[in-house]
Protein backbone atom coordinates (compact mmCIF):
# COMPACT_ATOMS: atom_id res chain seq x y z
CA UNK A 1 0.00 0.00 0.00
CA UNK A 2 1.48 2.88 -0.79
CA UNK A 3 0.80 6.55 -0.26
CA UNK A 4 1.68 9.70 -1.84
CA UNK A 5 1.65 13.12 0.47
CA UNK A 6 1.88 16.12 -1.04
CA UNK A 7 3.34 19.16 1.38
CA UNK A 8 6.01 21.51 2.17
CA UNK A 9 8.12 22.09 4.96
CA UNK A 10 5.85 23.19 8.81
CA UNK A 11 2.73 22.97 6.73
CA UNK A 12 -0.30 21.37 7.56
CA UNK A 13 1.13 18.19 5.56
CA UNK A 14 2.75 17.92 9.40
CA UNK A 15 0.94 15.54 11.23
CA UNK A 16 -0.66 13.57 8.30
CA UNK A 17 3.32 12.59 7.32
CA UNK A 18 3.91 11.92 11.03
CA UNK A 19 0.98 9.47 10.55
CA UNK A 20 2.61 7.78 7.86
CA UNK A 21 5.78 7.02 9.58
CA UNK A 22 3.67 5.48 12.57
CA UNK A 23 1.71 3.44 9.82
CA UNK A 24 5.52 2.49 8.93
CA UNK A 25 5.10 1.04 4.94
CA UNK A 26 6.84 3.13 2.16
CA UNK A 27 5.28 6.12 1.27
CA UNK A 28 6.32 9.16 -1.43
CA UNK A 29 6.42 12.74 -0.26
CA UNK A 30 5.99 15.10 -3.26
CA UNK A 31 6.87 18.46 -2.28
CA UNK A 32 4.47 21.05 -3.29
CA UNK A 33 5.07 24.85 -3.21
CA UNK A 34 4.36 28.01 -4.89
CA UNK A 35 2.90 27.94 -8.69
CA UNK A 36 3.08 24.26 -8.28
CA UNK A 37 0.15 24.47 -5.57
CA UNK A 38 -2.02 26.59 -8.19
CA UNK A 39 -1.46 24.67 -11.39
CA UNK A 40 -4.35 22.80 -13.30
CA UNK A 41 -2.74 19.50 -12.85
CA UNK A 42 -2.56 20.16 -8.68
CA UNK A 43 -5.70 22.10 -8.69
CA UNK A 44 -7.85 18.87 -9.90
CA UNK A 45 -6.30 17.07 -6.66
CA UNK A 46 -7.61 20.15 -4.48
CA UNK A 47 -8.92 23.02 -5.74
CA UNK A 48 -8.13 25.43 -3.04
CA UNK A 49 -4.20 24.85 -4.38
CA UNK A 50 -3.52 24.35 -0.68
CA UNK A 51 -1.17 21.21 0.80
CA UNK A 52 -1.56 18.36 2.03
CA UNK A 53 -3.20 16.38 -0.09
CA UNK A 54 -3.24 12.25 -0.15
CA UNK A 55 -3.65 10.17 -2.84
CA UNK A 56 -4.06 6.45 -1.99
CA UNK A 57 -3.20 3.29 -3.94
CA UNK A 58 -6.67 3.44 -5.59
CA UNK A 59 -6.29 7.12 -6.97
CA UNK A 60 -8.39 8.03 -4.18
CA UNK A 61 -7.32 11.82 -3.29
CA UNK A 62 -8.15 13.83 -0.05
CA UNK A 63 -6.94 17.30 1.27
CA UNK A 64 -7.62 18.83 4.42
CA UNK A 65 -5.26 17.73 7.10
CA UNK A 66 -7.88 16.95 10.18
CA UNK A 67 -9.59 14.75 7.67
CA UNK A 68 -6.11 12.96 6.19
CA UNK A 69 -5.52 12.37 9.77
CA UNK A 70 -8.28 10.93 10.82
CA UNK A 71 -8.65 8.74 7.51
CA UNK A 72 -5.08 7.23 7.52
CA UNK A 73 -5.14 6.52 11.62
CA UNK A 74 -8.84 4.96 11.04
CA UNK A 75 -7.34 2.92 8.65
CA UNK A 76 -4.32 1.60 10.24
CA UNK A 77 -5.67 0.69 13.86
CA UNK A 78 -2.52 -0.29 14.67
CA UNK A 79 -0.68 2.60 14.74
CA UNK A 80 -3.20 3.24 18.09
CA UNK A 81 -3.65 6.73 17.01
CA UNK A 82 -7.68 6.59 16.52
CA UNK A 83 -9.80 5.49 19.22
CA UNK A 84 -11.93 2.74 18.11
CA UNK A 85 -15.76 3.30 17.97
CA UNK A 86 -16.26 1.59 21.56
CA UNK A 87 -13.77 2.86 22.74
CA UNK A 88 -14.63 5.22 25.85
CA UNK A 89 -12.19 8.00 24.54
CA UNK A 90 -13.82 8.08 21.21
CA UNK A 91 -16.33 11.09 21.92
CA UNK A 92 -13.23 12.78 23.58
CA UNK A 93 -11.41 12.49 20.57
CA UNK A 94 -13.68 13.65 17.92
CA UNK A 95 -14.20 16.78 20.25
CA UNK A 96 -10.65 17.56 20.57
CA UNK A 97 -10.03 17.07 16.76
CA UNK A 98 -12.81 19.28 15.71
CA UNK A 99 -11.60 21.87 18.71
CA UNK A 100 -8.35 22.23 16.41
CA UNK A 101 -9.20 21.97 13.29
CA UNK A 102 -12.09 24.30 13.29
CA UNK A 103 -11.80 27.01 16.03
CA UNK A 104 -8.21 26.98 16.59
CA UNK A 105 -6.40 26.37 13.53
CA UNK A 106 -8.96 29.04 11.94
CA UNK A 107 -7.64 31.42 15.00
CA UNK A 108 -4.12 30.46 13.05
CA UNK A 109 -5.44 31.20 9.52
CA UNK A 110 -6.12 34.48 10.53
CA UNK A 111 -2.85 35.59 11.94
CA UNK A 112 -0.98 33.77 9.47
CA UNK A 113 -3.25 34.99 6.25
CA UNK A 114 -5.03 38.12 6.77
CA UNK A 115 -4.65 38.93 3.60
CA UNK A 116 -6.98 36.06 2.80
CA UNK A 117 -9.83 38.27 4.69
CA UNK A 118 -9.09 41.57 3.53
CA UNK A 119 -6.71 43.59 1.02
CA UNK A 120 -6.38 46.45 3.77
CA UNK A 121 -3.33 46.66 5.71
CA UNK A 122 -4.70 47.96 8.92
CA UNK A 123 -7.20 45.80 8.91
CA UNK A 124 -4.87 43.03 8.49
CA UNK A 125 -2.87 44.57 11.75
CA UNK A 126 -6.39 44.70 13.65
CA UNK A 127 -7.19 40.98 12.91
CA UNK A 128 -3.95 39.52 13.19
CA UNK A 129 -3.40 40.93 17.18
CA UNK A 130 -7.16 39.48 17.85
CA UNK A 131 -6.26 36.48 16.21
CA UNK A 132 -3.17 35.97 18.91
CA UNK A 133 -5.51 37.29 21.79
CA UNK A 134 -8.09 34.66 21.07
CA UNK A 135 -5.25 31.79 20.72
CA UNK A 136 -3.99 33.12 23.88
CA UNK A 137 -7.44 32.25 25.47
CA UNK A 138 -7.61 29.11 23.52
CA UNK A 139 -3.56 28.18 24.79
CA UNK A 140 -5.10 28.79 28.43
CA UNK A 141 -7.81 26.05 28.08
CA UNK A 142 -6.26 23.97 26.31
CA UNK A 143 -3.07 24.06 28.90
CA UNK A 144 -6.10 23.66 32.04
CA UNK A 145 -7.24 20.65 30.74
CA UNK A 146 -4.01 18.75 29.78
CA UNK A 147 -3.39 19.81 33.78
CA UNK A 148 -6.14 18.68 34.81
CA UNK A 149 -6.86 15.80 32.68
CA UNK A 150 -3.44 14.98 30.46
CA UNK A 151 -0.93 14.53 29.74
CA UNK A 152 -1.99 14.31 26.43
CA UNK A 153 -5.71 15.61 25.31
CA UNK A 154 -7.24 12.07 26.29
CA UNK A 155 -5.34 11.28 28.97
CA UNK A 156 -2.62 9.13 28.63
CA UNK A 157 -3.25 7.56 25.38
CA UNK A 158 -1.69 8.95 22.68
CA UNK A 159 -3.66 9.67 19.37
CA UNK A 160 -3.79 11.64 16.29
CA UNK A 161 -5.37 14.81 18.11
CA UNK A 162 -2.19 15.21 19.87
CA UNK A 163 -0.01 15.35 16.64
CA UNK A 164 -2.79 17.97 15.62
CA UNK A 165 -1.89 19.86 18.80
CA UNK A 166 1.88 19.94 18.65
CA UNK A 167 2.10 20.95 14.76
CA UNK A 168 -0.59 23.92 15.59
CA UNK A 169 1.59 24.79 18.44
CA UNK A 170 4.42 24.43 16.17
CA UNK A 171 2.79 27.70 13.81
CA UNK A 172 2.41 30.19 17.22
CA UNK A 173 6.90 30.24 17.50
CA UNK A 174 6.44 33.80 16.11
CA UNK A 175 3.50 35.32 18.14
CA UNK A 176 4.03 36.99 21.72
CA UNK A 177 3.32 34.07 23.41
CA UNK A 178 3.86 30.46 21.46
CA UNK A 179 2.08 27.71 22.59
CA UNK A 180 5.28 25.91 24.45
CA UNK A 181 4.98 28.55 26.55
CA UNK A 182 2.52 27.18 28.12
CA UNK A 183 3.50 24.22 30.57
CA UNK A 184 1.39 21.69 29.93
CA UNK A 185 1.24 22.13 26.29
CA UNK A 186 4.84 22.20 26.18
CA UNK A 187 4.87 18.79 27.53
CA UNK A 188 2.20 17.79 25.10
CA UNK A 189 4.96 18.75 22.76
CA UNK A 190 7.94 16.98 24.09
CA UNK A 191 6.18 13.68 23.98
CA UNK A 192 5.18 14.11 20.57
CA UNK A 193 8.88 15.25 19.78
CA UNK A 194 9.99 11.57 22.02
CA UNK A 195 8.07 9.35 19.30
CA UNK A 196 10.47 8.46 16.06
CA UNK A 197 7.41 8.77 13.71
CA UNK A 198 7.13 12.61 14.44
CA UNK A 199 11.15 13.22 14.72
CA UNK A 200 11.41 11.34 11.04
CA UNK A 201 8.59 13.99 9.61
CA UNK A 202 10.51 16.41 11.58
CA UNK A 203 14.12 15.68 9.59
CA UNK A 204 12.62 14.97 6.24
CA UNK A 205 10.77 18.00 6.57
CA UNK A 206 14.42 20.02 7.71
CA UNK A 207 12.32 21.66 10.04
CA UNK A 208 12.89 22.30 14.21
CA UNK A 209 10.50 22.35 16.67
CA UNK A 210 11.09 24.50 20.39
CA UNK A 211 10.58 23.07 23.28
CA UNK A 212 11.29 24.50 26.80
CA UNK A 213 12.72 23.06 29.52
CA UNK A 214 10.49 20.93 31.49
CA UNK A 215 8.67 22.44 34.34
CA UNK A 216 6.25 20.41 35.78
CA UNK A 217 7.73 16.59 35.56
CA UNK A 218 7.06 14.52 32.72
CA UNK A 219 5.07 11.07 33.87
CA UNK A 220 7.07 7.98 33.59
CA UNK A 221 4.98 6.78 31.08
CA UNK A 222 5.57 4.70 27.57
CA UNK A 223 3.80 6.94 24.86
CA UNK A 224 5.13 5.22 21.99
CA UNK A 225 2.88 2.03 22.05
CA UNK A 226 -0.64 1.50 21.62
CA UNK A 227 -3.00 1.51 24.72
CA UNK A 228 -0.15 3.44 26.65
CA UNK A 229 -0.24 5.67 28.51
CA UNK A 230 -0.53 14.81 19.00
CA UNK A 231 3.78 27.52 7.96
CA UNK A 232 6.20 28.01 6.79
N1 LIG B 1 -7.80 23.67 6.13
C1 LIG B 1 -6.70 23.26 5.31
C2 LIG B 1 -5.70 24.39 5.21
C3 LIG B 1 -4.66 24.11 4.17
C4 LIG B 1 -3.69 25.27 4.02
O1 LIG B 1 -4.06 26.44 4.14
N2 LIG B 1 -2.43 24.94 3.75
C5 LIG B 1 -1.43 25.96 3.59
C6 LIG B 1 -0.17 25.51 4.31
S1 LIG B 1 -0.43 25.34 6.05
C7 LIG B 1 -1.07 26.12 2.12
O2 LIG B 1 -0.98 25.15 1.40
N3 LIG B 1 -0.87 27.37 1.69
C8 LIG B 1 -0.42 27.63 0.35
C9 LIG B 1 -1.26 28.65 -0.33
O3 LIG B 1 -2.31 29.05 0.21
O4 LIG B 1 -0.86 29.03 -1.45
C10 LIG B 1 -6.07 22.01 5.91
O5 LIG B 1 -6.08 21.87 7.13
O6 LIG B 1 -5.59 21.15 5.15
Amino acid sequence: MTYKLYWYPGSAAMAPHAILHDIGKDFELIEAKGAFLKSADYLRKNPNGTVPVLVCENGETLYESAAICQFLAERHPETGLCPAIDDPCRGKYLQWMMHLTNTVQEAMTIWWHPDQYTNIPEVQAKLKYEAEARLAKLWQVLDGHLQENGPLLCGDRFFACDYYLAMLIRWTRDMREPGESFPYLNRLVSMAMARPAYKKMLQDQNITQNVLPDTIGTPSMDCQSEGEGFCD
